[in-house]
């Protein structure tokens, strides 16, 4: 079970930051803000002000420019300033680079904040950066601030940890903390009190940093080898099922994967309003059955500048999607920042080598969008399919559509396209899951793995 949250009142504050970088939109860092937000939501916290500033980039010492600094402390109830930093001799605080001046001109007209006379009363209880720090600059910022400070980071990778229900998440996740926490101990070690942000055990400062950081590298060799046994165990579940079409759910967190698999399965996976709450990959049958039976395949979301280490952790699960027959791309239709949230699956898919399935576009909550909002969607994505996970009849209709594609079995085939109908090549991958092309005298020999329907047509048009 989750755990349970704080109810709105007595939910820890939260101040979020973020510098606008030249190259960034005032739309781009509007929405990478309340994304952020919901994140802290999502951890408990309840977020009660922007700080923004424009900068050419980020503060090497404290990420914010003095003024804007000063401005935080008055939510945190900090000093503002990092005093032990200024080395004697010092006439400007090294920490802030000589552009310093000209950023503060900026603080008018580079503002989306509340004002701090807006809450008198209420002092944040932490600072939630819209960046990755570095150790140094994340110790900086609690000096002046007084409060923890999670970059974005960390504040994703402690959503994992929160979430996650199996044992293969639970290590997933173990092993990219442990990544995150190796270098940030190096940094803490000098002047170092404690690790930050929940992200590390207590007394991190009282062994020696190389104990810690051997003892570090252990445990993640360990954790690597017993996930190594589970997934050894899934590949064996899952060439057992192989024969059976597989349709995997993917799509930015939050999109309503979860959704459309209870609908399309009338199962209870879990379904909330929150980010990441999928951490797990469940298969299950598409219901009322069909014949042949499909599967359906629900996946952990992405999002925005999610740290490497985890997409790598979460790898195997991943396969899930990169052995699928078909992949529906599910996105949140109502969302403004759909286009990027479109981009942002497609990267990861590649990266991860699914975008060799072949990929359906899904519209969800398309409820939330009025008629004008449809007609441009249709215009802006004229193959994807507008639908509701909440409605029936959308859901039916997604049902029929899986039914029609896999009527009759997968089937794994060799096609030769000769030279004179090459054009046919970019349809086979289109349609098919290619496993191998080699190209010779003949043409191109590909062999593939599709729906028996489909390579009937393409042996049709061979
Ligand atoms: N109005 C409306 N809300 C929807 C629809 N589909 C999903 N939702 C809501 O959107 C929220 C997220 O849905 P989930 O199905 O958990 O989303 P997910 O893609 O599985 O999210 P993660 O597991 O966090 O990646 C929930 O509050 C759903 O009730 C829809 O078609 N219309
Ligand atoms: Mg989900």
């Amino acid at each position: 079970m989750l755990p349970s949250f704080p109810s709105t009142d007595d939910r820890p504050t939260a101040v979020v930051v973020a510098v606008q970088l030249p190259g960034t939109s005032d739309g781009e860092l509007e929405s990478s803000l309340s994304e952020l937000e919901r994140l802290a939501r999502t951890l408990g916290f309840d977020p009660i002000a922007r700080i923004t500033q424009r900068r050419a980039k980020l503060a090497p010492g404290v990420v914010l420019g003095a003024g804007k600094l000063a401005e935080l402390a008055v939510f945190t109830g900090g000093s503002g300033v990092v005093e032990t930093y200024t080395k004697p001799g010092t006439k400007k605080d090294p920490l802030e680079p000589d552009d310093e001046e000209a950023d503060d001109d900026d603080d008018d007209d580079g503002d989306l904040e509340v004002s701090p006379a807006d809450q008198p009363a209420a002092k944040a209880k932490v600072v939630l950066v819209d960046h990755d720090l570095s150790p140094t600059q994340q110790h900086n910022l609690e000096r002046a601030t007084g409060v923890d400070v999670l970059d974005r980071t960390s504040v994703i990778v402690e959503i994992f940890h929160r979430h996650a229900k199996t044992r293969e998440a639970r290590l997933q996740v173990e092993v990219a903390r442990l990544k995150y926490l190796a270098p940030r101990l190096r940094a803490n070690a000098g002047g170092g009190d404690r690790v930050r942000g929940g992200i590390g055990g207590k007394g991190a400062g009282e062994s020696s940093l190389e104990l810690d950081r051997r003892r570090i590298r252990d445990r993640i060799a360990e954790l690597r080898q017993e996930l190594s046994q589970i997934e050894t165990g899934s590949k064996t579940r899952r060439e057992r099922r192989s024969e059976l079409p597989t349709v995997a759910l993917v799509g930015y967190t939050n999109a309503g994967k979860s959704s459309l698999m209870r609908a399309m399965t009338s199962s209870e996976v879990y379904v909330a309003d929150k980010l990441f709450a999928t951490l797990d990959t469940t298969v299950r049958r598409l219901s009322p059955a069909s014949e042949p039976e499909i599967l359906i395949t629900d996946t952990v979301g992405f999002i925005k500048k999610l740290p490497h280490d985890l997409v790598a952790s979460f790898r195997s699960t991943l396969e899930e999607a990169a052995q699928a027959d078909l992949l529906l791309h599910v996105v949140d239709a109502a969302d403004p920042a759909l286009a990027d949230h479109v981009a942002v699956t497609t990267e990861v898919l590649r990266e991860i080598g699914a975008d060799t399935v072949p990929t359906w576009l899904l519209l969800n909550k398309i409820d939330r969008v009025d008629e004008a909002g449809r007609a441009a969607l249709a215009d802006h994505y004229p193959g994807a399919m507008q639908l509701s996970a909440k409605s029936k009849d959308d859901v039916a209709m997604l049902r029929e559509k899986l039914i029609a594609e896999f009527g009759g079995a997968i089937e794994e085939a060799e096609l030769v396209v000769p030279w004179s109908a090459q054009r046919l090549v970019h349809q086979i991958h289109e349609r098919t899951r290619v496993l191998a092309e080699q190209h010779d005298e003949d043409g191109t020999r590909l062999r593939v793995r599709a729906p028996s329907r489909i390579l009937d047509d393409l042996r049709r048009q061979l």
